[in-house]
């Protein structure tokens, strides 16, 4: 049932008498809608007791999403797993969460962190140990060709320790994970879409990095906040290499790329450049910041840049004092109301939106005046933006439908709001009798990201809109202090926005994409020769001895290992190397040492292995974790240490 009380005219926003920014007295309230929520009397619609449009109105549009036994989804999503540092795959329309890809933390299922070959990925110590085993997640996205998916690669951020890390498609494995030096809250991240002069070149090559946090360059401790500066990255999409860094004013929050390869751009909340919240809040303007991606470069190999500590990465200056000349700027800062928060690409290529969050607005930024402001044609880079708009409060995030709509998430209001791009940009130059809202729909509760089926490509497809929503609240069975995030599920392909379904999700992811399945072609068998250190054959199995340093190869084929027993003595520095020799996908074998610590698996054709001391003499049952066969229970390998 719809809370009529609630509900608001198309065109109007939801909060007719609160339309000035937020102030920091308002910011109280900002907290209090969440939480209030357990008397269910807090304002701006964070508490609505029932879906507007629920799934209960349109059956029909609900069954699309309740896949029979056996059926497949026809979408893929990737989400971001927040704090568990992983990539989460979901299936679409169903929601059904299909694996988890570990990426910076330790993932005890596969032995992601346990393994050598894990362990060189992620990165370690001196003394062999794991550099990070905390991470935070926000965003992933994939490769593109031509405006669309490509299936190669994924990337996404961990936040906390400024990594990107690579998820190659084909396995749905992290092969690489890459530093960011002199970056401090890494956060929005987004790969080219093209290279900017060279046309053969048609898909992603570089990958966008965005610095939040400012800190002294080097860091060597000052108390003035005020100078401290952030970088955004470029890291090579193959080597995984840094390329270049561009030092920058402000705090980037997302990042998104233009179609044509010419612009990267963050939205920037704290240009103000101020160490506490009330400082960051000030100013009623902050900026979306763009970057030209060819004059950077050519800067770059020019000589035009300096280093910063111990890195070698060249770093040019994009800081506003440095680039006004639009003749030679490498950076374009558009001024946008107030601590903006993401910036996204509409499928047409045209426009980057960014939404104000503190400002009840979006603001439209056309990509070719941009351009013409960087080759001296557009005088004032203000006359880039077309449009900004009042959508409600607290607008995040805006994903897009392929057919000229924008749909917005209002993080205040509890709301998405879908609102037509062309006839937002007529309203705003004049014709106030346009109406741009199309619909909105009541979320539950306090919405952060969106994503819409195909979104962010040249192919959107206008079929179904996810929403993360950051409070569940009395979605889901209480489980104590902690609830799940709910992620919502609308059908966006009519007029009106229908909620399908809420899925509870542990938190806390935060960004996804979603694209069609047959993007990824993934394979199930790996081949032996991807691993230089494969037992290729069990005749090839043993334990090989250096003086204390012990090597002990071996293979699995349902339902043995090839070694029944193997024998070291107490203090030798061991490295097992495991072959999973069988060929049927999903013909999974683990390999867990009692008193060891260890367990990892291996798929069918992979080699895994790992290091250890054997410090504790006795008998030790090596078994297989991973039921593989009848036998499973019965898989099994003696490890004998000697006193
Ligand atoms: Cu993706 Cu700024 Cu981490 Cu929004 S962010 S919710
Ligand atoms: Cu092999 Cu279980
Ligand atoms: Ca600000």
């Amino acid at each position: 049932m719809k809370d009529d009380s609630k509900s608001t005219p198309a065109t109007e926003t939801p909060a007719a008498g609160r339309r000035r920014f937020i102030g920091s007295a308002a910011l109280a309230g900002l907290t209090l809608g969440v939480a209030a929520c357990a008397d269910k009397k807090s304002e701006g619609g964070a508490a609505a007791p029932a879906a507007g449009g629920s799934a209960a109105a349109s059956g029909h549009a609900a069954d699309a999403i309740h896949l029979k036994p056996g059926e497949l989804d026809t979408y893929y999503g990737l989400w971001s797993g927040g704090h568990t540092g992983d990539m989460r795959v979901l299936g679409l329309p169903s929601g059904r969460e299909i694996t988890r890809i570990p990426c910076f933390v330790p993932d005890a299922l596969v032995g992601w962190g346990i393994t050598n070959e894990s362990k060189a990925v992620m990165g370690t110590k001196p003394d062999g140990s794991l550099r990070y085993t905390v991470a935070d997640t926000h965003h992933t996205h994939a490769s593109y060709k031509d405006g669309n998916y490509d299936g190669r690669y994924a990337w996404i951020n961990d936040k906390i320790n400024a990594r990107v890390a690579r998820i190659r498609l084909d396995y749905f494995v992290c092969d690489k994970i890459t530093d960011l030096p002199n970056v401090q809250g890494f956060h929005g991240i987004f790969p080219d879409k093209r290279d900017p002069v060279d046309e053969k070149i048609n898909y992603t090559t570089r990958v966008f990095c965005g610095g939040e946090f400012a800190i002294p360059l080097p860091n060597a401790g000052i108390e003035d906040a005020s100078k401290y500066r952030s970088l955004f990255t470029c890291v090579d999409a193959e080597s995984m290499d840094v390329r270049w860094q561009v030092l920058i004013d402000g705090n980037c929050d997302l990042v998104a790329t233009s179609y044509d390869g010419k612009l990267a751009a963050t939205n920037q909340y704290n240009t103000e450049m101020g160490a506490h919240y009330e400082d960051m809040m000030s100013a009623e303007r902050d900026a979306c910041l763009f970057f030209n991606v060819a004059r950077i470069e050519a800067a770059v190999k020019a000589g035009k840049f300096k280093t910063i500590g111990d890195s070698k990465v060249p770093v040019v200056d994009g800081t506003r004092e440095s680039n006004k000349d639009p003749k030679t700027a490498l950076t374009a800062y558009v001024s946008v109301p107030k601590n903006p928060h993401g910036v996204n690409a509409s499928p047409d290529g045209k426009y980057f939106i960014c939404a104000g969050k503190l400002s009840p607005t979006a603001t439209v930024i056309e990509l070719s005046k941009v351009l013409d402001w960087f080759d001296g044609k557009q005088e004032k880079l203000d006359g880039a933006i077309v449009a900004e708009v009042e959508l409600g409060l607290g607008p995040l995030h805006t994903a897009f439908d392929g057919r000229g709509n924008a749909y917005t998430t209002l993080f205040l209001d509890s709301q998405v709001v879908k609102w037509n791009v062309d006839k937002a940009i007529a309203f705003h130059k004049g014709d106030k009798t346009v109406k741009y809202v199309v619909d909105r729909l009541d979320l539950h509760y306090q919405p952060g990201h969106l994503n819409a089926t195909q979104s962010e490509t040249m192919a959107a497809d206008g079929k179904y809109l996810a929403v993360g929503c950051k409070f569940s609240k009395d979605r889901f069975l209480p489980v104590g202090p902690l609830h799940p995030e709910n992620e919502q599920f609308i059908d966006i392909s009519g007029e009106k926005m229908v909620l399908l379904a809420d899925h509870p999700v542990r938190g806390e992811p935060h960004d996804f994409i979603i694209f069609k399945r047959d993007l990824v072609k993934p394979k199930q068998v790996y081949t032996l020769d991807e691993f230089p250190n494969a037992v290729k054959d069990p005749k090839e199995s043993g334990v090989f001895r250096k003086g204390n340093k012990v090597e002990v190869r071996l293979t699995s084929q349902a339902p043995a290992f090839s070694l029944r027993e193997f024998k070291l003595k107490k203090g030798d520095i061991v490295t097992l190397t495991l072959t999973n020799l069988d060929k049927v996908e999903d013909l999974t074998h683990g390999f867990a040492i009692p008193k060891y610590n260890v367990n990892f698996i291996v798929n069918p054709q992979e080699t895994a292995s790992v290091t250890f001391v054997a410090d504790k003499p006795g008998v030790f049952w090596c078994y297989c974790t991973h039921f593989c066969h009848a036998l499973h229970l019965e898989m099994r390998t003696r490890m004998i240490v000697e006193a």
